[in-house]
Parts: structure tokens; sequence; C-alpha cells
């Protein structure tokens, strides 16, 4: 008998949303997955992760029962309940806590363990359904999502796949090469087929600045001044187009005379990169007409991250390359879809009035800061799903404190018995997209991909959206999409949209949303306030922090640099073998990555003693974290990189990275600076 392919498509946080062809086994076991190769973006390919995701399917960690806390919380001692008694359980916090604080007092959290229109966002029909404290998702694109608004507008553009036809590719601030294999795909036609130029701008050598032709690394938190410079050349050498400037922007001389002193001297002093490297990049771009920038999460995770990402969408706007097949630029797809979201997200059950918190706060949120808690009731119930936030958030040891709380109830949904399950008092066995259907954003691309069931249920588990019904139900909810199964849900949100039927979308795989030519390249109009893009953007109307937003691109100073007692910089980028913390439990990515380590310059090394496995800590006013250092010449003296959203049990004093991490929002509109602490590194003497 042949091999049986079924259709699905990842449901992971990755932009590459493949579609996926896996190998079923039986109707409960797997064998290799693929990417679809008619699928023309996934083309193909998938990242090794997911190819073996039996790995991950059939582990025997994975959860099978509702469990309830029976030790200390955080300690991870539980036994055995029933689903009824579990969602008694919740339904019975929720109910207490509305008695006591009221509804607000009440916060469904989610993330994005699974990317889902149904699995990850139903969470919010409940909340809407019953006046819960409304999230505003923060932790992954909003600083690079608030730089983009300010400039293009809306998050759309030139078709990712354009890249085959481009003759310069900018990765800029981006690892695609372990954080979406697919994106190289297309930029490696481009080489072959055209010898374009990759270029990639990076604070460190990862496996995508590797492969590229030009590597920039510079210093953390300094991409504006590299994007000024290159203006300031453009505009010196006659290499801007001001035909397009004047029909497409609001370029005027003011902005003119504010690019006049940032020259190549002045960014080499900031971003430690050479004046003649500058120079030679900023004349290669501005003489490419087919250049496109591919923009990455990396550069804007820093706090002048939203104000870096837009100096550097200013860039196509002054060579005019939007206007060119294959030039532009693209960060993420994230207002592409034209769907009708009422029924699935419940829209039509918001009352605007309630409190928004943010995602990415949840430390100072749950320990009670009164700006966080929107001067509103203290949190005292939670139901998390696809979220490992002990692990993941910003100021670990902030949300510890904060979901260790005696009078908090933590109901958490999950896959594996994470951190942030451990502080559960119940703890429910959830489905994986083997076993459920969903949409998912190909936010990397334009297509929806199509993710039909392939398994039956696995044990006990129940999915995010049963789950979402069954407890709205005992609550008393009479919305209509409590009663609907996850297709009857996407088929009545499809043919709302004027997209067709479920069946149609599940039998293709997928449904193309590509604009059309013109209007992705914004011939017609940068889809912006005005029709134009904004060189002096109006950081008032992209978020509340909008106070010291500079009024034309600029490289802003309210980084954390190092100083005499932090004297190191720390970035905390993806690791390849893992996705966030998923992953971290199946054996062949954990032996591919080994443990954590600190990259440390060998020079930085040498004058500290450090060796490679030599136990160093990394310390600041936040927290202190241990872990084995690894010289290596890959970032400029004194950065230290530490890759991998690792489990705080695999750092030998059992603390996670992001206890260094601070919480505080990026300006203008929020979102965590993951990629900009200052930290101390002190190597422990070993004992004779
Ligand atoms: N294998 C794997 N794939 C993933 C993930 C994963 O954990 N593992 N995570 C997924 C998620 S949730 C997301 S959001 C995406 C993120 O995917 P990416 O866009 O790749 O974003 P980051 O991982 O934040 O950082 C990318 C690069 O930015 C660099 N960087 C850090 N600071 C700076 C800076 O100041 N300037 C410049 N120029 N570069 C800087 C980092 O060194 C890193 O190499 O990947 C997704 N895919
Ligand atoms: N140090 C450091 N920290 C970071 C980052 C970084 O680069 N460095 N990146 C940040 C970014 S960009 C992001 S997006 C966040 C990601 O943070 P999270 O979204 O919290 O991370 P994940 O590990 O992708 O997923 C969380 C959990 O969802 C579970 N899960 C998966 N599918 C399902 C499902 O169908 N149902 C349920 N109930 N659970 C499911 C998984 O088992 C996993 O434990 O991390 C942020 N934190
Ligand atoms: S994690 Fe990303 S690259 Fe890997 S299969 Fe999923 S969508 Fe594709
Ligand atoms: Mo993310």
């Amino acid at each position: 008998m042949g091999r049986e392919f079924w259709k699905t498509a990842c449901p992971h946080d990755c932009p590459s949303a493949c579609s996926l062809e896996v190998e079923r086994l039986s109707s409960s076991r797997i064998g290799r997955i693929r990417g679809a190769a008619a699928n023309s973006y996934t083309d193909g390919v998938v990242c090794a992760k997911v190819a073996r995701y039996a790995e991950r399917a059939h582990h025997p960690d994975r959860l099978k029962q509702p469990l309830q806390r029976i030790g200390e919380k955080g300690k991870g001692e539980f036994r055995p309940i029933s689903w009824d008694a579990a969602l008694d359980e919740i339904a019975e916090a929720f109910t207490k806590a509305t008695r006591t604080h009221g509804a607000q007092s009440v916060w469904p959290y989610h993330s994005g363990g699974t990317m889902g229109i149904v699995q990850r966002w139903g969470l919010d029909r409940l909340r809407h359904a019953f006046g819960y404290s409304r999230q505003k998702t923060t932790i992954c694109v909003t600083p690079a999502e608030s730089g983009w608004r300010a400039g293009v507008g809306k998050l759309m553009g030139p078709d990712p796949r354009e890249m085959a036809e481009a003759d310069l590719i900018v990765v800029w601030g981006g690892n695609p090469v372990s954080t979406q294999v697919n994106a190289m795909t297309h930029i490696a036609k481009a080489r072959k087929q055209r010898s374009a130029k990759l270029a990639v701008i990076d604070v460190y050598r990862t496996p995508t600045v590797e492969a590229a032709d030009i590597a920039l690394v510079l210093r953390p938190g300094t991409d504006a001044a590299l994007a000024l410079a290159m203006m300031h050349v453009l505009l010196r050498d006659g290499l801007v187009d001001r035909d397009y400037l004047a029909r497409y922007t609001d370029f005027a001389p003011d902005v003119e005379a504010h690019l006049a002193d940032k020259t190549p001297a002045w960014a080499a002093s900031i971003t430690g990169l050479a004046a003649e490297e500058i120079e030679s990049f900023a004349r290669l771009y501005g003489t490419t007409a087919k250049s496109f920038l591919r923009l990455g999460f990396g550069f804007t995770r820093s706090r002048n991250g939203s104000a870096a990402m837009h100096a550097v969408t200013c860039l196509p706007a002054m060579t005019g390359a939007w206007r060119h097949k294959g030039g532009g630029a693209f960060f993420l797809s994230l207002d592409n879809w034209q769907l009708d979201l009422t029924l699935a997200y419940g829209l039509d059950t918001i009352d605007p009035a309630t409190r928004v918190l943010d995602q990415s706060r949840i430390g100072p949120v749950l320990c009670g800061e009164p700006e966080a808690l929107a001067g509103g009731p203290p949190v005292t119930a939670m139901l998390m799903q696809n979220a490992n936030s002990a692990n993941v958030a910003p100021d670990s040891t902030m949300v510890a404190q904060g979901l260790g709380r005696e009078d908090l109830f933590v109901g958490v949904h999950e896959q594996f018995m994470t951190a942030t399950a451990k502080f559960a008092d119940i703890v429910l066995p959830a489905a994986m997209f083997l076993e459920y259907d969903d949409l998912y954003y190909g936010l990397g691309h334009t297509h929806l991909t199509v993710g039909p069931r392939v398994l039956d249920r696995y044990e006990d588990c129940r999915t995010n959206h049963e789950l979402v019904c069954d407890l709205a139900r005992r609550l008393g909810a009479n919305h209509p999409s409590f009663g609907m199964t996850a297709i009857e849900l996407l088929d009545a949100t499809l043919q709302a949209s004027g997209k067709g039927t479920w069946d149609e979308a599940a039998s293709r795989g997928w449904i193309d949303c590509a604009q059309p030519f013109e209007a992705a390249h914004f011939l017609t109009g940068f889809p912006s306030s005005d029709g134009r893009f904004h060189f002096k953007p109006d950081w008032s109307a992209v978020g509340p922090y909008h106070a010291n937003m500079p009024a034309m691109p600029d490289q802003l100073d309210n980084y954390e640099r190092a100083s005499s007692e932090l004297p190191f910089r720390l970035v905390v980028p993806p690791a390849r073998s893992f996705l966030n913390t998923s992953f971290t439990e199946t054996p062949s990515s954990a032996s591919r990555e080994g443990e954590p380590r600190a990259l440390i310059h060998t020079a930085d090394a040498t004058r500290l003693g450090v060796t490679e496995g030599t136990l160093v800590v990394l310390a600041n006013d936040r927290g202190r974290v241990t872990l084995r250092a690894r010289p290596a010449d890959t970032a400029r003296p004194g950065v230290v990189i530490v890759e991998g959203n690792w489990p705080s049990s695999a750092y030998p004093g059992g603390i996670g990275i992001n206890t260094l991490i601070g919480a505080d929002p990026v300006p203008p509109n929020g979102g965590a600076a993951f990629h900009d602490t200052a930290v101390q590194l002190l190597p422990i003497p070993v004992m004779a």
C-alpha cells in the first residue's frame, strides 16, 4: 500500500504558516510531515522541527487528563480529576471573582501556541460575552507594527514571492534560516536565477548572516542610525527619486535638512560599522531599482524599535523602490485578509468600556501595579491557553510572583506540564493541531492556510474551542458561536467574507489573498490617512506612549546602553530547533540545541578569564541568571547573545533568561524590548 498523506497546515507562531502534507499511519499516528509543493509560498519546504512532529504529537509526556493542584503553587503537584469537576472549578472561580471584584477581575489570556482563528482567538468570544478584562496582544509584533503603521499605514505590501525577482534582498534584523525558512526559498531563487545579492543586517553572525553576500553586524539598537546615514548618502549622491517623493510621500525640505548631518561617520560611531561599509551599502541600495527589504522582528525588540522600523521603511520611499516588481519592503501581512470576524471573535459582544490589559505586562498586572491594572480591580481569576508566560514574558521574576499569588485562581490549558502549567490550580489537557480543525493567517505571505483534523482525539484532551464552548455554556452564555463546531464557525466566517466555503478551502488547502500588483505596491496610494507615505508620522495616532517619539525618522536615545555598572548588552534571539518554548520538550530539538549558552566575544572572554563551559552570571537590577559561556567572535565586543526560549529548569540555577528583561512598554504602543538589556557578566570562580 502507498503512503497516505493528508493535507493540513502548521499552527505555530511562525510567519511561514506552511501548508503541510502529513503522513497518516493510522487514526492515531503520524509519520513524516512535508511541505505542500503546490502552495507556491510553502514550495515543498518545511523546517526540520515540524518535519519531525511525530516526536511532539506522540510524546510520552503529553498531558492526558485534567489535573487539580494539591501542592504549593509552582511546584507541579497535582491529582487527576474529571473534566466536569475541572470545568465546575473554573466556572466557580470566575463566578466568585465576578461577585467579589466585578467581571473585569477575570482575565482570560492567550498567546501564540496555536495561531488559528478559532483555536487561538476563540477565548476572546468568552471574554467579550461576560465582560472579562480584554487583552492587548503586544508580546510579538507591536513594536514593529507601530513603526510600520507610522510610515506606511497598514500592514501589507509587495508579495514576498516577488523576492525571487529582486536584484538585492536585504534581510534586516531577522534570521529566516532559523525562524521562517520559506523566505530563504524565494531568496535562493533570485540568487540562482538572476545573481541577486543578499545583504543581512544583524547583531551577530546568525546562519542567515553566514549565508549572505553582504553582512552588516552592528551594535544592538542602532539600526535607525544606519538607515539615516543611508538616506543621507542617497540624498547627497542624487540617488533619490524626487518625483516619487513628491507624488507619494510627505517628504519636505525640513526632512532633508534633518538628514544633512546624519553622515556615515556619524552612524559609524553609533553602529560600530565602518563609514565605508555604510557608504558602499547605501550606494548599492540606491543604485538597485529592484531592492527588496525583508524586515524581521529582531531589530524592533528595543525601546527605540518602533522608531527604527519607521526609519528603515523610509528607504524604499526615498528611492521609489516600492514601484518595481521585486522592489519595496515587506514585514507582515497582518491587514491583508478582509475577513468578517464578527462571529469568530465575538466582536458583536464587545463592551468598549471594558479595560484592556497588556499581555506583555502580565508581571506588573498580576503584581497589582495600579497603572498596569488601568486603575481597575486586581486580577483574581485567569484561564490561559497557548501561553507559557512563566518562561516567555519579560521580567519573569515578577511573572512568577504574580502567578504564585494565593488569592489568584489560574486555569492552564496545555499540551505539556510547562513552567506556567505548574502554577495552575487546574490544568486541562489540550489537543494538538493534528487533532482539530482551523484556519491560519500566513502572516509572512498572502495565503490563508487551511488545517483540517488528521488524527482522532488523543486520550482525554479537548480542543481550545471545545473548552471555550463548554465553559461558556456552564456560565450561561447564549452567543450562537458557542453552539457551533470549529468547522461551522470557519465556514460561516469564510462565507460572510465572500471567500467560499470551508469544504472548498479544505480541498484546495489554502486561499491566496494576494492583492493586485498596483495595490500591493501602493501605486494607488499608501494605506495611510492621506494616501501618502509619512516621513513625519503622527505618532499620537499609533499609541499612547508617543510623547518622546521623533518628528522625523531618527535614532532614539531611549535604549539600555552598556554602562560602567552594566557593561554588556544582552540579546536573546530564538533558537533554530525550538519555536519559542514549543519543541524544548522534543528529544531531537533538545539534543540539537544542547543547553543554554552565553556567546561572549573572545576578547571579552580572554579579559575575564572565561573559556568554553565556564559558568557565568548575567545580572542586572531585575535578577541574576547562571549559565555556561561560549567564547565566539560572532557579535561585537560587549554584546552577549543567549539563544532560545529555554525552560528555566534548563539553567544551572533554575532561573531563566527573561528574568533580566524589562516589562516596561516600548513606545509608542507597547510590546517587550526583549533584545534591549544591559547586564553585568561575572565568571563564577571554580572551587579548587
Ligand atoms: N526556529 C524558530 N523559529 C521561530 C521562532 C523560534 O523561537 N524559533 N519564533 C517565532 C516567532 S514568535 C517570531 S516573532 C519570529 C521572529 O523571527 P525574527 O524576525 O527572526 O525575529 P527575532 O527572532 O526577534 O530576531 C531576529 C534577529 O534579529 C537580531 N537582532 C536583535 N537585536 C537586533 C538589532 O538591534 N538590530 C538588528 N539589525 N538585529 C537585531 C537577532 O540577533 C536575530 O538574529 O520567528 C518565529 N519563528
Ligand atoms: N527570551 C526571549 N523571550 C521571548 C522571545 C524571544 O525572542 N526571546 N520572543 C517573544 C515572542 S516573539 C513571542 S511570540 C512569545 C511566545 O510565547 P508563547 O506564545 O507563550 O510561546 P509558545 O512556546 O509558542 O507557546 C506557548 C504554549 O502553547 C502551547 N500550545 C500549543 N498549541 C496549543 C493548543 O492548541 N492549545 C493549547 N491550549 N495550548 C497550545 C504550547 O505547548 C506552549 O507551551 O515569546 C516571547 N518571549
Ligand atoms: S514552524 Fe514555520 S517553517 Fe516550520 S512548518 Fe511551521 S510554519 Fe513552516
Ligand atoms: Mo513572536
